[in-house]
């Protein structure tokens, strides 16, 4: 009888809280795609891939304008007044330490990516390097260190900060307990958000995300695979990666389920403290003075030629006669679209940690600690793998060229003392922040995915059901091919995010503008600002 009950609670919970048009609509469009791939794979390729060739080759520019644009909306938004804006009430602590702000933050918006690309990014434009540059020349080396760095830097990050205003404003400032990216759009878009718009703009989020997901899983399988089979001698094979997928799903599943204290910010406390340890050692057992050296340098190039790096399209490539590298559309573009299809997820996540913080913080906090987080891996790892290739020491890239990437990421590791602990913290890490990203991932698509989301937690068996998903599709394209087919659809889908971005922007300006000026005195009952204002100051002042 109380069984029944609790079923029958269970049900109508469900059918109160759930946002039927957009689970339903995700799902379509997550079979719509994921079918034809399996049925018609070469045509699906053929079809996806020139339109990815169109929208990265004809739109480059506006994903570059995108990234721009969001660094310096982020820089004004800070100093402006609206960055004074505190997240919940006047005298709210913040919900969590710096510290584990920062590790989740971290830990949700970077994957295993990071580990595979920190590692390896450099081979790539050692060997094609960018700006017409000499492959394998003095020059190159020098892009080579700094280009990933670029690539994982400050306005990557700021991408990922901005959907995190109106999120983070409409939650805590203006008590909504809806987390979904339509509802963040409500002051550009009024009632629009209200008809199929609404759900179709959460659909499209939620399908970019799985694919951008399911390329953090093709990266990231592999190289697990290869760092198990080095450490067992077990060898490489489609069953081993299955297992290996079915076992990450398994710890993000419950990670996700346990919710946020204890599932997510215990995990990500330990990535933490697991990624202090392998950094540690390779800098200190590595080339300390080469990596030391080589990272400042980089920092130094970057800085001296931001400007150049975030606009470069190489236009005279497509002119008859000009040499074409593709290195923008293949490496910046591609990766701006890769940040955008996973920015409103952290968006939502940044702003679901961030109550008790001040706009300011929330986004000086983001772009610095997670573009730190970056230098420090891409400074560490990579410049550790260029080393041995300058030195002779050990030949990265020809190995690469004959065992792919992956199996290279390990071989390098072996490379250092105590090789095999290495390898095997390495592995537990790459497993770890692998699943750090998806948990969150999906405890936010079920926040997406529901009409509300009361005491901050989303139902628990619908977090449960998006871990799954999350693995699913990427494990059936695994088996019959199409996984890359499945990464570039996720960046064409990504696209509409672009238009997204602008008016997630815009959203929060309108809105916490109109608050300000609504309030007297920019002292509403909801609204806190941290600092006095500078009236008031130079009232005090004048006494
Ligand atoms: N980004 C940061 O796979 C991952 O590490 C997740 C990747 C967008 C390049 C995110």
């Amino acid at each position: 009888m109380i069984a029944w009950y609790k079923k029958e609670r269970m049900f109508t919970d469900m059918n109160r809280i759930i946002d039927w048009p957009t689970f339903i609509g995700a799902l379509v469009v997550l079979f719509g795609v994921t079918i034809p791939l399996v049925l018609f794979p070469e045509a699906g390729d053929v079809v996806i891939n020139m339109a990815n060739t169109f929208v990265t080759g004809n739109f480059g520019v506006l994903y570059m304008i995108v990234g721009i644009g969001a660094f310096f909306f982020l820089i004004y938004v800070a100093f402006s007044k609206n960055g004074r804006v505190k997240l919940g009430k006047r005298d709210q602590p913040k919900e969590f330490s710096n510290l584990s702000w920062a590790a989740m933050l971290f830990s949700a918006g970077i994957g295993s990516s990071i580990l595979y690309w920190g590692m390896i990014e450099w081979a790539y434009y050692y060997q094609g390097p960018p700006f017409g540059v000499e492959p394998g020349s003095k020059e190159a080396v020098d892009w080579a260190a700094a280009y990933g760095m670029f690539h994982w830097g400050p306005i990557a990050w700021a991408i990922y900060t901005l959907p995190a205003l109106p999120i983070a404003y409409f939650y805590y400032v203006r008590r909504s307990p809806v987390l979904k990216i339509s509802e963040a759009v409500r002051p550009v878009l009024g009632k629009r958000v209200d008809t199929p718009l609404g759900p179709l703009i959460d659909v499209l989020f939620i399908f970019g995300l799985l694919g951008g997901a399911g390329t953090t899983l093709a990266l990231g399988t592999p190289m697990i695979a290869e760092g198990i089979s080095d450490i067992t001698g077990i060898p490489v094979t489609l069953g081993l990666q299955t297992v290996i997928l079915l076992i990450c799903t398994a710890i993000f599943a419950v990670s996700s389920y346990s919710g946020l204290r204890r599932g997510i910010k215990v995990l990500s406390d330990i990535n933490l403290w697991l990624v202090v340890f392998v950094l540690a050692f390779i800098f200190v057992f590595g080339p300390t003075v080469f990596i030391s050296e080589q990272t400042l340098t980089s920092i130094g190039l970057i800085l001296d030629n931001f400007f150049s790096m975030s606009t470069w399209l190489e236009p005279q490539g497509n002119l008859p006669d000009t040499a074409d590298s593709k290195f923008p559309e293949t490496w910046t573009v591609f990766y701006w679209a890769w940040w955008l299809v996973y920015a409103p997820f952290v968006g939502l996540f940044v702003a679901r940690i961030s109550r008790g913080r001040t706009v300011k913080q929330m986004i000086i906090g983001t772009m610095m600690y997670g573009t730190l987080g970056c230098i420090l891996f891409f400074g560490i790892m990579g410049n550790f793998g260029l080393y041995l290739q300058l030195t002779g020491a050990f030949d990265v890239i020809g190995f690469m060229n004959e065992y792919g990437a992956p199996a290279t990421i390990i071989e390098i590791l072996n490379q250092l003392p105590l090789a095999k602990l290495i390898v095997i913290v390495f592995t537990v890490l790459a497993i770890i922040f692998l699943a750090t990203t998806f948990d969150s991932a999906s405890y936010i698509l079920a926040a997406v995915a529901q009409k509300e989301v009361k005491a901050g937690e989303p139902l628990r068996w619908h977090r449960l059901f998006w871990a799954f998903a999350l693995c699913i599709m990427p494990l059936v394209l695994m088996y019959l091919g199409g996984l890359e087919t499945l990464q570039t659809a996720s960046i064409v889908s990504g696209f509409p995010i672009i238009f997204i971005m602008f008016m997630l922007g815009w959203s929060f300006m309108k809105a916490s503008s109109d608050d300000l000026k609504a309030s007297k005195n920019y002292q509403p009952p909801t609204i806190h600002l941290t600092k006095a204002d500078p009236k008031e100051k130079r009232d005090s002042s004048d006494k």
